[in-house]
């Protein structure tokens, strides 16, 4: 792997609780800005789809809503971020970091990151948000009990990123307690700079 490649590439940090709304804003941004997207979720459901070794073991820990090994994430991002190195203006990976550590050892292995997005929105909202997909989406981590897990998880090992990044100055806190438009506005505003 070439170091040199990831070099000076934009890299945005999106974070938040389970059912903030990342997934949906993403989605946003990337017909907006054209960053490259990657999701460490989709990263994730997409190793244990493959039926690997390594993923079966993944989809034990995603249904207790914990966090799966650092190296595991950080590895399948670093790859997807080279696949895509000499086609991106930019990278928004979202779903990390979950834990300072990841941050951290994100930057210091691959690159700085330019500014964290952080949604911020209540327990009960997101629960909702989450119960409202699982009618849906099939997903093994969307259901009460790992919902509560999950929330648990953000508090102890997210929360702390929040505050980090928030003492370095990069931190972008958005209201996403609003419709997903009223969200996307502030989101834009962050982005180009131009938030009170
Ligand atoms: P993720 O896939 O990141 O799951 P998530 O936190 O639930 O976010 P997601 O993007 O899916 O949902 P969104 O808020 O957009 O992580 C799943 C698991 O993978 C973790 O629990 C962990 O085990 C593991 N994992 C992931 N990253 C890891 C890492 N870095 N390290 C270790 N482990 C990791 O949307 C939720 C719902 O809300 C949707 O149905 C959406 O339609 C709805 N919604 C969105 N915005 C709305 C709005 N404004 N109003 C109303 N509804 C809205």
């Amino acid at each position: 792997y070439d170091p040199d490649k990831l070099k000076g590439k934009k890299v945005i940090f999106v974070v938040g609780g389970p059912g903030c709304g990342k997934g949906t804003q993403c989605e946003r941004i990337v017909a907006k800005y054209g960053y490259t997207h990657l999701s460490s979720g989709d990263l994730l459901r997409d190793e244990v789809k493959s039926g690997s070794e390594r993923g079966k073991k993944l989809t034990e820990i995603m249904e207790q809503g914990k966090l799966v090994p650092m190296e595991t994430v950080l590895e399948l991002l670093r790859d997807a971020m080279i696949a895509k190195a000499d086609t991106s203006n930019g990278f928004l990976i979202d779903g990390y970091p979950r834990e300072v550590i990841q941050g951290t050892e994100f930057e210091s292995n691959i690159q700085e990151c330019d500014c964290v997005l952080y949604f911020e929105c209540s327990a009960e909202t997101m629960t909702e948000r989450l119960l409202g997909r699982a009618k849906t989406s099939g997903r093994v981590d969307d259901n009460e009990e790992t919902i509560k897990k999950r929330l648990d998880t953000f508090y102890s090992a997210t929360e702390p990123v929040v505050s980090h990044y928030e003492e370095k100055g990069k931190l972008r806190k958005i209201n996403a307690e609003r419709e997903v438009e009223a969200i996307f506005a502030d989101v834009c505003a962050a982005l180009d700079g131009k938030e009170g």
